[in-house]
């Protein structure tokens, strides 16, 4: 009896701790856009119902079990076959198979449907071992592991790989879609209300898999046209001599061959897309020894919220460990592996990290900006 109250008292705590869930920020419950809206009513909807046959099913077990429990040594009646009731329960699941497919190729359908491109937002999310590249093929931006999206907009997000299976996932807003390589999927998406949101890659990519992430950030109309603006704004020019720009020299020397930091320049937006093929080609050809790998655009870094693809706060002391060794904070990084400042005849002082840190953080567009994201 005893064993019996504790594991009772065990699974209502379990069914408390489930409570806690809808207010985390992966959670498919508190949904922020039409699209994770209907895909959570789906689910509701087929739970309530899977709901009803357990009770029915569980019900009956539970109350034949008492009922018609051994009370004496005697054979009970042997049957065998009841054709009323075997039509019954064959029927009863098809019908409410039939009530659940409904719906949900009704939905199916739904979402495979994409608005007009001209009216729409078009975004191109291509999926790297372990971050996020966005592109914004019309406003010629692009950027690494956020992804700004103005509210109640229709977008269309162009969905790819570089290199193995990633899958696209916005549980508070829409998902989840593969990324393939060598092929563009599409996903419709539209978000509510401005915000900052979690994406995760839904697919085993390797071995951080678990830290692919990304974040997204809505915004009202005018705070995301300002979004826009910035992009395209050089940073403030950097005092010579200053901490800020010997970082900068020593980020030209040592990392700016796998990372772009200056998009803001008109015509960036085509040599950033061959930049990334060709850092990937050049990777393909000696993956052992290759010193130039396709990385995060790091231009205004210092504006984002985080690091290492969604993984860590993006300030001051973060950084500097993570220049010191991102494999500490993200195990395997491509950047660990291929970064010639790994090396050992190469390695820098942590007087140069901490340059390199202050000059990353430093990296933001020259006009004050009047958008309030982040803030
Ligand atoms: C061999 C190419 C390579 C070099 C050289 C390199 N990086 Fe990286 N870097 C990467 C890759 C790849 C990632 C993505 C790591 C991940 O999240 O898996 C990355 C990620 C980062 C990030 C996090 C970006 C984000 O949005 O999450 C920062 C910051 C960064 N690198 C700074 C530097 C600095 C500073 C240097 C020079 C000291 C440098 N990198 C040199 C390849 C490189
Ligand atoms: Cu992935």
């Amino acid at each position: 009896m005893k064993s019996v109250i504790r594991t009772g008292i065990i699974f209502a705590l379990l069914l408390f701790a489930m409570a806690c869930s809808p207010d985390s920020p992966q959670s498919t419950f508190g949904t922020h856009g039409p699209v994770a809206e209907l895909q959570k009513n789906l689910f509701l909807f087929t739970f309530w119902i899977a709901v009803v046959v357990f009770i029915i099913v569980e019900g009956g077990i539970i109350y034949l079990t008492f009922k018609y429990r051994k009370k004496d040594n005697k054979l009970p009646v042997q049957t065998h076959g009841n054709l009323k009731l075997e039509i019954t329960w064959t029927i009863i699941p098809a019908i409410i198979i039939v009530i659940i497919a409904v719906p949900t190729v009704l939905a199916i359908w739904e979402t495979q449907v994409m608005p007009n491109e001209e009216e729409s937002l078009v975004v191109e999310a291509t999926g790297h071992q372990w971050w996020f590249e966005f592109k914004y093929p019309t406003e010629e931006v692009v950027t690494a592991n956020e992804l700004h999206l103005p509210e109640d907009t229709d977008v269309i997000v162009k969905i790819t790989s570089q290199d193995v299976l990633h899958s696209f996932w916005i549980p508070k807003i829409a998902g989840k879609l593969d990324m393939v390589p060598n092929h563009e999927n599409l996903l419709y998406i539209k978000a509510d209300d401005p915000g900052l949101y979690y994406g995760q890659c839904a697919e085993f990519c390797g071995i951080v898999h678990a830290m692919m992430r990304f974040r997204v950030i809505v915004h009202t109309q005018e705070d995301y046209q300002q979004w826009l603006n910035d992009m395209r704004t050089p940073p403030a020019k950097l005092v010579s001599g200053s901490d800020e720009d010997e970082g900068r020299k020593l980020f030209v020397g040592n990392c700016s061959m796998c990372h772009t930091y200056d998009s803001y320049k008109k015509g960036a937006y085509t040599k950033e897309i061959d930049s990334q093929y060709n850092r990937w080609e050049e990777w393909k050809k000696d993956k052992e020894n290759s010193a130039i790998v396709s990385a995060p655009n790091l231009t205004h870094f210092g504006e984002r919220v985080t690091l290492g693809a969604g993984i860590k706060e993006n300030n001051y002391d973060n950084l500097v460990k993570w220049i010191e060794n991102p494999d500490k904070i993200k195990l395997g990084t491509r950047m660990k592996n291929h970064a010639s400042i790994y090396r050992d005849d190469n390695q820098l002082s942590t007087e140069q990290i901490e340059q390199i840190a202050k000059y990353l953080l430093s990296m933001k567009p020259s006009t004050e900006s009047s958008a309030t994201y982040n803030k």
